[in-house]
């Protein structure tokens, strides 16, 4: 069980942040609005949610994923691997030390949270254009020390590990098709991903519920067979900026 998400509220600059695709210009009041709503569905599903202000000088640190990893007994706070998201991790040491004792990613070390997928007490990491061999070692260590388990996964296409698989419970994996044959997937039932609904596989999983992005029907379907409530956002405006529906928390 979740009790907390860590998120921080999207800068007015946003649509500065990186980004690879082009749907549009970021509408930044729309994007509070989806912010708000986001934490709202966060808040009913009996989170606290911690609300850190924006950060005008890192205009994707809303992305709070991607900065540092909570799992239940450590935090690890990363160093990203965009230089221009380097420095996010060091404004939420505070938050996190509070919870949780904390390990740092070493140069020439470079980890995103969202290359990090949690499976109960298994962890894989994306090795991915933002996450290296060295910063997975390090991850890997830490998580050992911990008590967990981990293995990396080679990341082919999308910017991260998760924007192509999620944990969606009953060891079962949501995944975009090219990660279907994949071979340390294999013990999973696997729900797979059209080809144009891809996006989709940036899903949560909390607390019992599916949260999943607004506008993907054949994956509502899919997803439907588990039986678990199923929530949809619109995330249209993070989208534009490359992001999705774990990127804008840090659930521990
Ligand atoms: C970036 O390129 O770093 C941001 N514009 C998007 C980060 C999305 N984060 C995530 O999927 N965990």
């Amino acid at each position: 069980m979740f009790t907390h998400a860590l998120t921080r509220l999207p800068g007015e600059n946003f649509a500065e942040g990186l980004t690879t695709v082009n749907l549009g210009q970021p509408d930044y009041t729309l994007i509070q609005q989806q912010h708000r709503n986001y934490r709202q569905v966060l808040l009913s599903l009996g989170l606290d949610v911690l609300v850190l202000p924006a950060e005008p000088s890192y205009t994707d640190a809303y992305f709070v994923e991607d900065p540092a990893i909570l799992t239940p007994k450590i935090a690890v706070l990363t160093r990203p691997g965009a230089p221009s998201r380097r420095g996010e991790e060091l404004s939420l040491q505070p938050f996190i030390a509070y919870y949780r004792p904390v390990f740092h990613i070493q140069p020439p070390g470079t980890l995103d949270g969202g290359d990090v997928l949690q499976v109960e007490n298994h962890f894989f990491i994306g090795l991915s254009e933002r996450t290296n061999h060295d910063g997975a070692a390090q991850l890997a260590s830490f998580l050992v020390g911990a008590g967990h388990t981990s293995e990396t996964v080679p990341v082919a296409a999308g910017l991260h590990l998760k924007s192509s698989v999620s944990y969606v419970g009953d060891n079962t994996l949501l995944l975009a098709p090219d990660m279907a044959e994949y071979p340390g997937f294999a013990s999973f039932k696997h729900l797979i991903l059209d080809k144009d609904e891809q996006y989709a596989a940036n899903t949560l999983f909390i607390n019992g519920c599916l949260i999943m992005p607004m506008g993907f029907p054949q994956t509502h379907i899919r997803l439907s067979t588990l039986g678990r409530k199923i929530i949809e956002l619109d995330v249209s405006e993070a989208r534009k900026m490359d992001g999705g529906l774990s990127c804008m928390s840090l659930r521990f």
